[in-house]
């Protein structure tokens, strides 16, 4: 069985990744990096790559199968149109899935929202915004989760949150 490719131009992979995030092709990457940086911001081990459901469906298996056993805590998928990455993920692993829905070209990332967000009951999919602040809640959800274990994430996180109360409380109107 194919293995997930691991000659993507995206960030190398760490020794041993708490979050993985995937995403279906890498026109996907300026959505997903928003994730990507925040991860890298908070210091957390992570890994990226593209995982195709449709045109890579054998690595998608193997990445959900071994999830778990290779220690990731989470997964953050990212996809677009008939975004199938992130169920099909969820439908392999219990290992929490985050998805992102990806603005697509023809609808606006609508048709990437409603192929994510409406999963069976029974596999669990937690869906995030279309685009860029999608990718960006999605890796704070998994810092949070990670936080809840780690005092040290936990107080980076609060400190996050306090510099963007300052900067909203700084923000001047034109009037
Ligand atoms: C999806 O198809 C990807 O997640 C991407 O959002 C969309 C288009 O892919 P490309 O044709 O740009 O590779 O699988």
């Amino acid at each position: 069985m194919n293995t997930p490719s691991d000659s993507n131009p995206f960030t190398p992979d760490t020794d041993k990744p708490l979050i993985g995030v995937v995403m279906g092709s890498s026109s996907d990457w300026k959505t997903m990096e928003h994730a990507v940086q925040l991860l890298t911001h908070f210091g957390v081990a992570h890994e990226a790559r593209v995982v195709s459901a449709h045109r890579m469906p054998d690595d998608l298996f193997a990445y959900a199968e071994q999830a778990g056993p290779r220690g990731l805590q989470a997964i953050i998928a990212g996809a677009g149109g008939a975004a199938h990455l992130p169920g099909m993920l969820a439908a392999k692993t219990t290992v929490p899935v985050l998805g992102v829905p990806v603005a697509s070209r023809h609808l606006q990332g609508v048709d990437s929202l409603h192929s994510i967000v409406q999963m069976p009951k029974g596999i669990p999919v937690a869906t995030f915004a279309i685009g860029d602040a999608g990718a960006a809640n999605a890796a704070l959800f998994a810092i949070s989760m990670l936080a809840l274990h780690d005092p040290e994430l936990a107080t980076k996180l609060h400190a996050f949150r306090a510099e963007q109360t300052e900067a909203a409380r700084a923000m001047t109107l034109p009037v």
